[in-house]
């Protein structure tokens, strides 16, 4: 199915049911608004996905409607993860994809955090 990246939020998307425990993950990192868990498919040494506790289709959708707790507590999870993964030495690279034509697979608004290894130009 086509994702615009602009809803409405489908709450029986893959990342929906791991939030409600519906689908198991191998979780890194949870606070009130976010949860880290390790990408099914990795591809680099660390590849963790965040993605906020609400129901956010994408990037667009979240940057412009979660309010400034969600927004907070999201990015400090994202940058929590990667400190307590020990990625700040050596660099990690955040992406994420906004819409079909970017690549986006899965309708929750999710960051890959990448890491553990020299990273090329571009992953995608
Ligand atoms: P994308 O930005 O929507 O293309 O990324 C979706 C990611 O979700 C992709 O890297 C998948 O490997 C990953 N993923 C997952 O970790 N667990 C799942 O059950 C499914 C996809 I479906």
């Amino acid at each position: 199915m086509a994702i615009s990246g602009r809803g409405p939020y489908d709450p029986q998307n893959v990342f929906a049911k791991i939030l409600r425990g519906e689908i198991p993950c191998r979780k890194v990192y949870e606070n009130e608004y976010a949860l880290a868990f390790h990408d099914i498919a990795p591809q680099a040494p660390v590849h963790v996905l965040v993605i906020p506790k609400g129901p956010y289709v994408s990037f667009a959708d979240f940057s412009q409607t979660a309010d400034e707790a969600e927004i907070a507590g999201f990015t400090r999870a994202v940058g929590h993860v990667a400190a307590s993964l020990g990625l700040e030495d050596h660099g990690y690279r955040l992406l994420a994809n906004m819409g079909a034509a970017a690549g986006q697979e899965v309708p929750h608004f999710h960051v890959h955090l990448f890491g553990g290894a020299a990273l090329g130009p571009m992953l995608h």
